[in-house]
């Protein structure tokens, strides 16, 4: 489910609703493994829209069979019957998500190895967001890019599943895949991609 790991909310996108479902819904039909409803930032929906938009968001997923997480807002997750829920650093503690969230997949954002110690007690988190790996510029105050040796460390520090994230293109991501990492997850890539079929393969390595 992590190979190809779609993330993306209006604000990726200009605020273009209609593109961004157009968008989504060719990245379902071109081979994504997982998407990440993250409408997050100074722009987000909020309230009834927010909730509009995550209902369209899940029709599109089921209809292609694809995992649905949202990210930090588990009334939202379980209003829309999505698969699973993503926290960070700064949202959530996990373990009420955790808690909460049952029988949901439970995604958590972690730094670097002091991050990981502590966010505590992991029983139940199903896989780790690695990053920033590279510069990005689609996530407001996003920490420092902790590189191919940051990655590198995250991996000797757990046995979760880690999927990496930030700043991940195609040019770069052969380099990310030779990391062990369950797979990768991008926002710009495909988000602003006009040929996502193309883009996915080569996330996927396969071209
Ligand atoms: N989280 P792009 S980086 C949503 O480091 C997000 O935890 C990050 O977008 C983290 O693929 C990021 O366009 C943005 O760089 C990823």
């Amino acid at each position: 489910m992590l190979k190809v790991y779609f993330i993306g909310g209006t604000q990726n996108i200009h605020g273009d609703r209609k593109r961004f479902i157009q968008q989504l819904t060719i990245a379902c039909q071109s081979g994504i493994t997982m998407f990440q409803y993250r409408e997050k930032d100074h722009s987000a929906l909020s309230g009834t829209e927010r909730l509009a938009l995550g209902k369209q968001v899940r029709e599109i997923t089921r209809k292609a069979a694809i995992p649905l997480i949202v990210d930090d807002d588990l009334k939202l997750a379980q209003a829309i019957d999505a698969d699973g829920i993503h926290v960070g650093q700064s949202d959530t503690p996990v373990q009420e998500v955790v808690k909460k969230a049952s029988g949901m997949i439970v995604g958590l954002s972690v730094h670097n190895r002091d991050e990981l110690i502590a966010s505590g007690d992991l029983t139940g988190v199903d896989y780790l967001g690695v990053g920033p790996i590279f510069a990005t510029n689609s996530k407001e105050n996003a920490k420092q890019p902790i590189g191919l040796d940051g990655l590198f460390q995250m991996n000797q520090a757990t046995l979760k599943p880690i999927v990496a994230i930030g700043g991940i293109h195609e040019d770069n991501v052969g380099e990310v895949l030779k990391h062990s990492v369950s797979g990768v997850a991008v926002i710009s890539d495909i988000m602003e991609s006009d040929d996502i079929p193309l883009t996915v393969r080569h996330l996927k390595g396969e071209a």
